[in-house]
């Protein structure tokens, strides 16, 4: 039946505001399956004018109703317009606000926390209670500009930050975060106000970690504890880890469970750099990585050094006000493309080599990044020297690089041929809904031109390391010890949920699907059957290497790695040693949607000799 226009705008209209108010309750999946908004399975209700919106014109179904990329295009917005954006740096306080931190939660201050630390009863020799470096952040709501030709958005952001201020530290310094929840009661429209912070694959105790189930309400604050201590200190590699574990770039980012997509879009994330007497963060010392320390000392951004965080976004085409759609299962695609916050901006660059930090903060959607001369559309081929915030035994040299959700690509460019010219990040990967990838590549000029670089015509001296030169970093950690237990988890779709092993994550995160023994090793397989959907999954806690994958491994996939790139029927076997401390971590896919929709899992470690071998948990 054709529907008069005037009528189907109406009706659309009337959908999106009903799914708004939803929305704006807050309501969770499974509050939503209680109060007969979802089928069983797991789609959207038809009724009460959400269908219109769900099933079809509006959006491209993703099949079975359950939405899908929007056909209703974001308002137009000008590229290459505003300069791109340099957090800066998270400052050391020299006293927290508030009382004095404790080991055990300080309950009665109007602390969140449930656990004490453990770092500080059973590592009394390592690490000195409270940490000599003592930081504090607010989480807060401000108005920020993402494009000139939008209006201000509300966002929630770390000090009132998108994305949030970098957070410099160095191995071997512990530290103390305090991290205040001074959210709003209203978030006009989504979001959830009590929240979680997770330092994605940090080695940090279970309590500091940003557990899916230890969020603390608005008005209460969170003491982390983060020892930025070499994996292996307690066990393999005492007493001061090893340093082929060393970790580099990292992001903290909200992990509330059912509302992680909805608070990580509204703009709760920020980088974390982590630094030693190797990687430096000054190009005359240590691996000599591009990079050249501020006069202000430490805290200070480093030049040529640059983090980049890639986000989509949806906005509403009547309003410009940035857009959630709790009813997309599949996962989110936005069709505005941001770095550090601004839609698609240009950075003038010398013509010499810089370090890029680059991160896929999602919340759905995968890169396949290309450096491309757009005037003559060739391709300018680059190094990469990490994946997951680790670094590569050496750079590789690629034309392109693949990052899924919470992945980051460490790469060198080097200019110093290009000055005078322009030159584009190009995102070739073709990907028309949030199930994952197509698997084609378009072709060179076809895809998404998401940040501009200018490169000048004279710079300053450049004594980094040239890639070219094959310089080694860190060697691969040993992967031939015996598995004290083998796992294998299947990643799959069912009653249009996204499940482990056919189960959902439970709502408060209670019960333990399987026990690690501390300081052991295991060798867990993912498997996904399908080739609708691809899976980002994310081990916390312990990088993880790729023994074996029944498809090819790109070159940059011999590794460590945070996140494993599960692809259509791809089965791969990952090798772990879960070492020092102990406590519960979750696993779950990354594709923040599907961890919302309870992709999602917990696991403990628990002190020798316990433990379990559940083979398929
Ligand atoms: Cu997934």
């Amino acid at each position: 039946m054709l529907i008069p226009r005037h009528r189907e705008k109406k009706s659309l209209a009337n959908a999106r505001k009903n799914r708004l108010e939803i929305i704006k309750a807050q309501l969770s999946r499974r509050e939503m399956m209680k109060a007969g908004l979802l089928g069983a399975g797991g789609y959207l209700v038809l009724k009460n004018g959400l269908s219109q919106w769900a099933s079809g014109y509006a959006w491209a179904s993703g099949g079975g109703g359950d939405g899908g990329t929007p056909i209703t295009p974001s308002p137009p917005t000008r590229a290459f317009i505003e300069a791109l954006p340099i957090m800066p740096i998270r400052q050391p306080v020299a006293a927290l606000s508030g009382p004095a931190p404790t080991i055990a939660p300080n309950t009665a201050g109007g602390e969140g926390r449930t656990r004490p630390h453990q770092a500080f009863g059973s590592y009394p020799t390592k690490f000195t209670f409270p940490a000599a470096l003592k930081f504090e952040t607010h989480q807060r709501e401000a108005f920020v500009s993402m494009s000139p030709d939008l209006p201000p958005q509300p966002i929630w952001g770390f000090d009132g930050q998108w994305p949030g201020p970098t957070h410099y530290a160095r191995y071997g310094q512990d530290l103390l975060i305090r991290n205040f929840n001074d959210l709003p009661a209203d978030n006009r429209g989504f979001g959830m106000n009590s929240v979680t912070t997770h330092l994605h694959n940090a080695h940090t105790p279970s309590e500091s970690d940003g557990f899916p189930c230890d969020f603390f309400a608005r008005g209460k604050f969170y003491d982390h504890h983060y020892p930025n201590a070499l994996a292996g200190f307690g066990s393999t590699h005492g007493p001061s880890g090893d340093i082929n574990e060393a970790l580099g770039t990292l992001w903290y980012h909200d992990h509330r469970v059912d509302f992680t997509a909805q608070n990580v879009y509204k703009g709760l994330a920020g980088f974390y750099c982590l630094f030693n007497n190797l990687d430096t963060g000054n190009e005359t010392t240590g691996f000599r990585l591009p990079g050249v320390p501020d006069s202000a000392g430490f805290f200070a951004p480093i030049k040529y050094d640059v983090p980049l965080m890639l986000a989509d976004r949806v906005f509403d085409p009547s309003t410009g006000a940035l857009f959630f759609d709790l009813f997309n299962f599949d996962g989110i695609l936005g069709d505005k493309f941001l770095v550090n916050g601004k839609i698609q901006p240009f950075f003038e660059v010398e013509p010499r080599r810089y370090r890029f930090r680059i991160l896929n903060s999602g919340p759905s959607r995968f890169y396949q990044l290309f450096l491309t001369d757009q005037g003559s559309n060739t391709q300018i081929p680059f190094y990469q020297i990490g994946t997951d915030g680790n670094l590569l035994p050496r750079p590789i040299q690629v034309n392109n690089s693949i990052v899924a959700v919470a992945q980051r690509m460490e790469v060198i460019i080097d200019f110093r041929n290009f000055a005078g010219k322009t030159l584009y990040f190009e995102n070739r990967l073709e990907q028309i809904d949030g199930r994952g990838p197509t698997g084609n590549t378009l072709p060179a000029g076809a895809g998404n031109f998401i940040m501009q670089f200018r490169v000048k015509s004279t710079g300053a001296a450049d004594n980094s390391v040239d890639p070219a030169t094959n310089p080694q970093f860190y060697a691969l950690p040993n992967k031939t010890t015996a598995a004290r237990a083998s796992r294998r988890f299947r990643f799959e779709r069912g009653n249009g949920q996204w499940q482990i092993n056919g189960r959902l994550m439970d709502g408060d995160c209670s019960a333990p699907r399987f026990q690690v023994q501390q300081n052991s090793v295991e060798y867990w397989t993912l498997e996904n059957k399908s080739d609708g959907w691809m899976h980002p999954v994310h081990i916390h806690f312990e990088e993880h290497q790729i023994m074996s994958q029944n498809l090819p491994l790109l070159t940059t996939d011999v590794s460590r790695k945070d996140v494993m790139r599960l692809q259509h029927r791809a089965t791969a076997q990952l090798f772990f040693r879960f070492r020092d401390f102990i406590g519960r971590y979750p696993f779950h896919c990354h594709n923040v949607v599907h961890e919302d929709h309870a992709m999602m899992l917990r696991w403990d470690i628990v002190p020798a000799p316990g433990g379990d071998t559940n083979s398929q948990p």
